[in-house]
């Protein structure tokens, strides 16, 4: 099977990071086509950089199901940037990497926390929470990490990140972490180990959903909210 994995930021280094651990999981047989739009914000960091991201997004699934025939798609941003907009235009399934990983995290243990990167990413991170069930039984919390800053080894994220799982076993009583973001997609593993708790990766997390829901032959409802838009001029 075909499996489209869009990082909507533009950042390519992001993205073949993302791309290596989608591939890193995937059954085989599974072809990942890991792509970002070529515009749009090269980090999306709140509200503003969000809808800026959508129309790249957009246009990337319409043209790989079109043109390459995937049949699956992942939306690789912790945010589910555009997951409604994207799941009423796809013909396959389309799985966001924060549902996936919340999802995911529900089967490992009690509660969780959520490790993002930057305070202003929370609020729309705790929207999510509530939208997929899952507000009472998790924290969002903050690492202090710009989204590029992932992309810089010298720049102390890791460690930032590795701190803030920490802090959520000690202070939020979390049995499980989900990394908040898709630029921490290389880290899962090795901070289960640091760490003595689950860490859960979103990028892997919705491969493998993904890959469950193709093989079962299953698509988004067209019935109600995400009926296929109208032609019209736009
Ligand atoms: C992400 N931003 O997964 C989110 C994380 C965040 O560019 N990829 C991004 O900070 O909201």
């Amino acid at each position: 099977m075909r499996i489209l994995v869009v990082n909507p930021n533009s950042t390519a280094s992001m993205t073949a990071r993302i791309g290596a651990a989608a591939k890193g999981v995937a059954a085989p047989g599974t072809e990942i086509l890991a792509v970002n739009p070529p515009g749009g914000p090269e980090s999306i960091e709140g509200y503003y950089d969000e809808a800026l991201a959508v129309p790249g997004l957009l246009s990337a699934i319409e043209r790989h199901e079109r043109e390459i025939g995937v049949q699956g798609t992942v939306i690789a941003c912790f945010d589910d940037v555009g997951l409604d907009a994207a799941r009423s235009l796809a013909t396959g399934p389309v799985v966001g990497i924060c549902e996936a990983a919340m999802q995911t995290a529900s089967l490992l243990g009690g509660r969780f926390s959520v490790v993002t990167t930057l305070a202003r990413s929370v609020p729309a991170l705790d929207q999510l929470a509530r939208r997929y069930g899952m507000a009472g039984r998790c924290t969002i919390r903050a690492a202090g990490v710009p989204v590029l800053a992932l992309e810089d080894p010298a720049s102390g994220a890791v460690d930032r990140v590795r701190a803030g799982i920490r802090r959520a076993v000690e202070e939020d009583g979390a049995e499980s972490i989900v990394l908040g973001c898709a630029g921490m997609a290389d880290l899962a593993r090795m901070l289960a180990e640091e760490t003595g708790v689950p860490v859960v990766d979103g990028v892997t997390a919705a491969v493998k959903l993904i890959e469950g829901l193709v093989t079962l032959g299953l698509r988004t409802s067209k019935a109600g909210g995400y009926a296929a838009p109208l032609p019209k001029v736009r």
